[in-house]
């Protein structure tokens, strides 16, 4: 039956959004059995890189000292600080707020060593179900380091069996400073040389196909400064050009680019010190151009890079941009570019990502973006009824299972 009037209308968009099975395309999550990569609870929510940036803007305690405290000391110091002494307004706190909320939590209590006994009693194996379902997450994309030492001896050992946890080869340590990771590679066995001389191309894809499959990766990806520009004479574009694409293209798995981060302007906050700038769109528009056989996820950090990003992916059907990257997670900026990308793209994009650092983001990510995407929507099949369009709910459903998982597991599996 079609859809009859607006009531009924934000009614079947809110059941269809709510309901949808998400596959978050990009997050730092782990599964259990990578141990204490795997960050969840009370404290590491408060002490997310997030928080740490914003609490620092009111307190005179000199960097340095803020990290030889534990974290429990850290979170005491932040919850006193944002949520206590100020109201917490921010998208970082309220985040915290709405995770814990939706665990049951009484929130008005204020009650943070309560919250933290709640937490005693879990078994991570558990909490990820209990996250996982209650989250409406059907399955997380991890950002997988062979370069990180603890996280390495974990793949060393076998592939990952829980199938919510896929994996993307992240290629920061590669791309963006060939010295060391050059040199690790060789230490490995690889027959790599730092002129990029020698067999060093096909060492480098042979490092990368052998982690691709052994991660079973759904994606390679780095992230890149502002600067990213190419063509340009240096490594980082000739690994790019000569590995990364031709063994992207070979296994048919996308190249995630992640554009416009300013890295450490403020090392003494550590994650928390990175920047933002505007980037090259000429850039993603030449990739795009030159290698028609590689499939493109983009996302860039500058808000101010949004609107030709939308242009750009008119041009390209091996271009996807993907999600409201960090700084552009915030109600008002994905409420702007998911209207943006309705109106220019259609349906043919992935409206967001959580990023999340800390298995329990996922409780407050999702919600959060769900009602602010399921509110564009509902505007944009109002215009749509306005025409005399009638839409049924089960168009609805299929648009936003595609917004919500399809889209990304079409890319990923079709054949530019
Ligand atoms: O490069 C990235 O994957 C970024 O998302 C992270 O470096 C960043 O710290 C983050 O988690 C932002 O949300
Ligand atoms: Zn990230």
């Amino acid at each position: 039956m079609p859809i009859d009037n607006a009531d009924e209308l934000r009614k079947a968009v809110d059941r269809a959004v709510s309901s949808v099975q998400i596959t978050d395309v990009h997050t730092h999550l782990f599964s259990p059995r990578f141990g204490g990569l795997l960050l969840w609870g009370v404290d590491e929510l408060i002490t997310y890189h997030y928080l740490i940036a914003e609490t620092h803007r009111w307190i005179d305690l000199p960097v340095e000292d803020y990290w030889e405290l534990s974290t429990r000391e850290q979170a005491d110091l932040i919850w006193r600080t944002l949520f206590l002494e100020n109201s917490p307004l921010a998208e970082s706190c309220r985040g915290v707020l709405t995770a814990l909320r939706n665990l049951g939590l009484d929130t008005a209590a204020r009650d943070l060593e309560g919250y933290r006994s709640r937490f005693a009693s879990l078994r991570v194996e558990e909490y990820v179900d209990t996250v996982f379902e209650r989250s409406g997450v059907k399955e997380v994309v991890m950002t997988n380091d062979p370069f990180d030492d603890a996280e390495r001896e974990v793949w060393l050992q076998g592939p990952e069996e829980d199938p919510r946890f896929r994996a993307a080869l992240r290629l920061d340590a590669l791309l963006n400073a060939w010295e060391t990771g050059g040199a690790k590679l060789a230490r490995w066995g690889y027959g790599v040389q730092t002129r990029l001389g020698g067999d060093t191309i096909r060492e480098v894809k042979r490092f990368l196909k052998e982690w691709a499959e052994r991660m079973q990766a759904v994606y390679m990806a780095v992230s890149l400064p502002p600067t990213f520009v190419m063509p340009e004479d240096s490594p980082r574009s000739r690994l790019i050009r000569e590995c990364v694409l031709p063994v992207c293209e070979e296994l048919n798995i996308p190249f995630a680019m992640m554009i416009g981060v300013k890295k450490l302007v403020n090392p003494g906050l550590r994650l928390a010190g990175d920047s933002v700038g505007k980037a090259s769109i000429e850039t993603v528009e030449h990739l795009c151009t030159t290698y028609p056989g590689n499939k493109f996820l983009v996302t860039m950090l500058s808000r101010e890079n949004q609107h030709e990003l939308c242009v750009a992916a008119r041009k390209y059907r091996n271009l996807m941009p993907f999600g409201c990257w960090w700084f552009l997670n915030n109600p008002s900026l994905v409420d702007e570019i998911t209207r943006m990308r309705l109106e220019l793209l259609g349906l043919s994009f992935i409206p967001q990502h959580s990023d999340a650092r800390v298995l329990d983001q996922l409780l407050y990510k999702w919600e959060h973006s769900r009602r602010i995407i399921a509110g564009a929507l509902c505007d944009k099949y109002r215009d749509l009824m306005a025409t005399g369009w009638r839409i049924e709910e089960s168009e609805i459903q299929r648009d936003v299972g595609k917004l919500f998982g399809g889209n990304f597991w079409q890319f990923v599996e079709r054949k530019i």
